[in-house]
């Protein structure tokens, strides 16, 4: 099964928008209002707002995943708790995954972590049984830990995203680096590994999200793989309607940028 193959569920036409949700294992609920604590809501804006594929842990997706948007079941996972050097373990299985019915599997490796040697192997057994099991495999790459001084650092940037590959991922998420030029070496040392950006917390005008939404896909990037921006936005489904006609139509920003 080629990478191609194994991400047509989240790439119709080529291009995707994931809605990721995972954020109340990441960070608590700190991240969420009245609508966006609740999952049901999220897991619908996902179908209403057209996304190619939602991502959600295992005990969220148990009980809200209703099969209307594919599935990302993310496979590992951490609180913001600990502290120290990043480690996120295994929590879910493939089995898991193929159970609920997803077309897809996530996993995090903090690359630069003193404890990057346990993610690497834990995810090259992970990738092993998604292939078998035809799922596509996305590696959310975030560099992290005291080695790393800056983890939007173009190098560093292309470092993760050259890592997937490396790695077998059939998709990397990376953050943004800031420009085209050198999102591009990252998209291009990525090599045939499709690539996501990742939104981060929410911008300040939607103008500025637009903006490097339409650099990243001018770059080469497949799409986006976004939580905040969106489900804390005002009006979620409206952003939504910018964002799939900048991705899955390919609009130029000055047609979707608010008036
Ligand atoms: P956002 O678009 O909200 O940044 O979501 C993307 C994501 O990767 C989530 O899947 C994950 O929960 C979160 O960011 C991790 O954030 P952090 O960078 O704080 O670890």
């Amino acid at each position: 099964m080629t990478n191609a193959e194994a991400l047509a569920p989240f790439l119709p036409e080529g291009r995707g928008m994931l809605l990721a949700y995972d954020h109340g294992l990441e960070h608590g609920p700190t991240d969420f209002d009245e609508r966006s604590v609740d999952p049901a809501h999220v897991v619908d804006l996902a179908s209403k707002g057209g996304f190619t594929g939602v991502v959600l842990q295992l005990g969220v997706a148990e009980a809200f995943y209703g099969g209307r948007t594919p599935l990302v079941l993310k496979l590992n996972g951490k609180t913001r708790l600990p502290g120290g050097e990043p480690v996120s373990r295994q929590i879910a299985t493939v089995d898991d995954a193929v159970r609920l019915d997803a077309s897809g599997v996530g996993y995090t490796i903090y690359l630069g972590s003193v404890h990057e040697p346990v993610m690497l192997r834990e995810f090259a057994g992970i990738r092993r049984a998604a292939r078998e099991a035809g799922l596509a495999v996305i590696a959310w790459i975030y560099p992290r830990g005291a080695a790393v001084l800056d983890d939007t650092a173009p190098e560093i940037v292309s470092y993760a995203a050259r890592a997937g590959l490396e790695l077998g991922a059939d998709a990397v998420k990376i953050k943004y680096t800031g420009d085209i030029a050198s999102f591009r070496w990252a998209v291009r040392a990525a090599g045939p590994t499709k690539v996501f950006m990742s939104g981060g917390p929410k911008a300040k005008t939607d103008v500025a999200f637009l903006r490097q939404v339409r650099d990243i896909l001018d770059a080469g990037a497949v799409g986006v793989a976004v939580g905040r921006n969106v489900w804390q936005h005002d009006d979620p489904e409206g952003f939504a309607a910018r964002l799939r006609a900048l991705v899955l139509h390919d609009k130029p920003l000055e047609e979707v940028l608010p008036r």
